[in-house]
């Protein structure tokens, strides 16, 4: 059998530097030992129940306790039934009953450079008197809310008041269309939508309420829109459908219990996009999501009171959900969140942020990391970046080059980086260093957390040896894993439980070397087919990257005569690129890798398609190779004049 047909992926690029621990950083809340981990994966590994069922007894607050911790096979299985619970009651009221209650929660400032902080207690005020107003439109437990807010506090507290009675919130990222905003009202069947006049990005105001009334022309489920005013742009305000979030605010009541909702009581609703076809509706239920989401953000970012955290994500992807809302504020946290880009007014404005609010945990995007990377050390040089002591990574797999900038420039070499491997469907990171105990190595997510078991099989669902590429699947369940896709069961069980018996594929392609380090190659559906050698895009990438001229780079397959598929490479070079340096980059290309990884086209492109949270989008690039008009969903695009300037780049 050829490697093509078992479903091998080869390994093609080797990154040998490890590092060890770094001594100054003493874990305060995670793991301290490695053999605390391993005991710990080992014994969740034989044990899931009491795994789980312990760190959700002490971690939790429960109104009613569970009587099974888990039941049913995957992908059916439910977690924690005939528990009662909360998700705002876990990221509000208990610390506020703690006695916690004058401590800052979230740390906000806008792009404008306007700064607020809500404590434990203003947050806990505003949640609950948004839950009133909520109910006092009609909103009950179970009803679909759409969020398409900025990233003001607000849309946190949106969230969360959603939380407190129980509506199942679909937070739709601010920057998506009308289109992509009434695909999503209407698949979710929403009844309400939350959102506001406009946002800032980059000094211009990012319309928002015209997008959503745009999208009310096709959602016949919506009945209301509440109005949040942060630009004071001109907005038209419908009688009787729109009301200004300020006004229904005024005199509401700050009283308002939790609901006490069913642990697998649905919390959200989060799209992503499919590679064809409409978009996913991943749902995420309350008791499983919100454990998993606590635990990983202590584990994994060893997140302490005296921390201040800042996740650069946007809280419509997963990343935001999941790590600057309930993650953080579960454990009590502070939790820092930022309006706008990263170069507004100039480039070093993150690092003047880091300096300002003395951030002592990190995390970001490796597309955001090359972005840095191009802009030049001279601005993360002028602020002081004393204050970190962890810095993270989410997205996409990091090249090597870039983890290597992120280590020294932004780190000092000081900092453990945490390179976190998750989907949207796992809820919470599943395979990460963890800080301060687990040696790194570049490239490398490296181990799974306690209660993950990932295994590298190859089509027929066979383990594949050390070192071989195969497919990335979990073999156990775990509490936050997506419990279905809204409205089609069936499409969820056929994307994720019908490719490998057993298991939960994940979709990507992957390698588990010698010391039980997982190296993530990309998504299986990007790699690559030359004359029968299936390789990860990714290798390939991070070779043309660590030439010293490029800054980044998107590899594809276009069909070829002779070899099944070339090699077509987007590349975006410091200079802008010569026919000089495509020589040379293919050089580059064959010493790192080998003559089977010769590209066959060289494009340079002043920026690549990426989806709103960074990711290259290969799908759109291999249509362009193969002179295809595009065919799938690009609603996630971030900048569609891209695409254009792309079909101009011809080799
Ligand atoms: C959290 C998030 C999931 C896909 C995933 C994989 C890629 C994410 C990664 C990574 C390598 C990492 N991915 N983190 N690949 N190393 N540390 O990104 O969720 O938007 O659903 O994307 O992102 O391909 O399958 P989501």
């Amino acid at each position: 059998m050829s490697a093509s047909e078992s479903g091998n992926i080869e390994s093609v690029l080797h990154e040998t530097r490890v590092f060890p621990p770094p001594a100054e950083f003493t874990p305060r809340v995670s793991f301290k030992t490695e053999e605390e981990y391993e005991q710990a994966w080992q014994h969740a590994k034989d044990n899931p129940a009491e795994f789980w069922g312990e760190l959700a007894q002490e971690n939790l607050t429960w109104f009613e306790p569970f009587t099974s911790t888990m039941s049913g096979e995957m992908p059916e299985t439910k977690w924690f039934e005939g528990g009662k619970i909360n998700a705002s009651y876990q990221c509000l009221d208990r610390h506020i009953e703690a006695g916690h209650g004058n401590k800052a929660a979230i740390i906000w400032e806008g792009e404008p450079g306007d700064t607020r902080v809500l404590r434990y207690q203003d947050l806990h005020r505003e949640v609950c008197r948004f839950a009133n107003v909520l109910k006092r439109m009609g909103i009950e437990a179970g009803d679909r809310i759409t969020i398409y807010m900025p990233m003001v506090p607000e849309l946190a507290i949106a969230m969360l008041a959603c939380a407190r009675i129980g509506a199942t919130h679909s937070i739709i990222f601010g920057g998506f269309s009308a289109d992509a905003v009434a695909d999503r009202n209407n698949d979710a069947e929403a009844k309400l939508v939350i959102t506001a006049d406009a946002g800032w990005r980059r000094g211009k105001e990012v319309p928002l309420k015209i997008a959503v009334d745009e999208s009310l022309e096709r959602s016949p489920t919506v009945e209301k829109v509440i109005v949040y005013q942060r630009t004071g742009a001109d907005v038209t305000m419908v009688p009787d459908r729109d009301y200004w979030w300020h006004e229904l605010m005024e005199n509401e009541s700050a009283d308002c219990p939790a609901a006490s909702l069913d642990s697998e009581h649905p919390l959200f609703i989060l799209y992503t996009s499919g590679s064809t076809g409409k978009p996913k509706g991943v749902m995420h239920t309350t008791a499983g999501y919100m454990l998993g989401a606590q635990m990983t953000t202590k584990w994994v970012f060893d997140l302490s009171p005296e921390d201040t955290y800042w996740c650069t994500a946007d809280i419509g992807w997963i990343t935001g959900h999941s790590y600057i809302v309930y993650g953080p504020l579960a454990n009590g946290a502070t939790t820092m969140m930022y309006e706008g880009a990263p170069n507004w007014p100039d480039e070093g404005r993150f690092w003047e942020l880091v300096e300002k609010y003395r951030v002592t945990l990190f995390y970001t995007a490796p597309t955001a990391i090359r972005a840095f990377m191009k802009w030049g050390d001279q601005f993360p040089q002028k602020a002081d970046l004393s204050s970190l002591r962890l810095l993270g990574t989410v997205g996409e797999p990091i090249n090597p080059k870039a983890w290597m900038w992120y280590h020294t420039v932004i780190g000092g070499e000081r900092c453990p980086i945490v390179d976190t491997w998750w989907q949207t469907e796992t809820g919470g990171i599943m395979i990460s260093p963890l800080p301060g105990i687990t040696p790194t190595k570049p490239g490398s997510c490296t181990k799974p957390l306690p209660g993950v078991v990932p295994a590298i099989v190859d089509e027929s669902g066979q383990e594949v040896g050390d070192n071989q590429g195969g497919l990335l699947v979990m073999t156990q369940p775990w509490p936050h894993m997506l419990r279905t896709l809204y409205g089609d069961h069936e499409r969820f069980v056929d994307t994720y439980f019908s490719k490998i018996d057993g298991c939960y594929f994940a979709g990507d392609g992957a390698r588990k070397d010698e010391d039980g380090y997982y190296w993530v190659m990309g998504r299986v559906d990007d790699v690559l087919n030359v004359s029968g050698h299936r390789l990860s895009t990714m290798e390939v990438e991070s070779a043309l990257v660590s030439h010293e001229q490029v800054t980044e780079a998107a590899v594809v397959g276009f069909p070829h005569e002779l070899k099944g598929e070339g090699i077509c490479c987007f590349v975006t070079a410091k200079d802008g690129g010569s026919e000089e340096l495509k020589k040379e980059l293919t050089q580059h290309v064959r010493k790192q890798i080998g003559a089977i990884a010769t590209p066959d086209q060289i494009r340079f492109a002043a920026a690549l398609p990426k989806t709103r949270s960074g990711k290259i989008m290969r799908r759109l690039l291999r249509d362009i190779a193969a002179g295809r008009e595009s065919a799938g969903d690009t609603t996630t695009l971030e900048d569609f004049t891209v695409l254009a300037k792309l079909r101009e780049t011809e080799d």
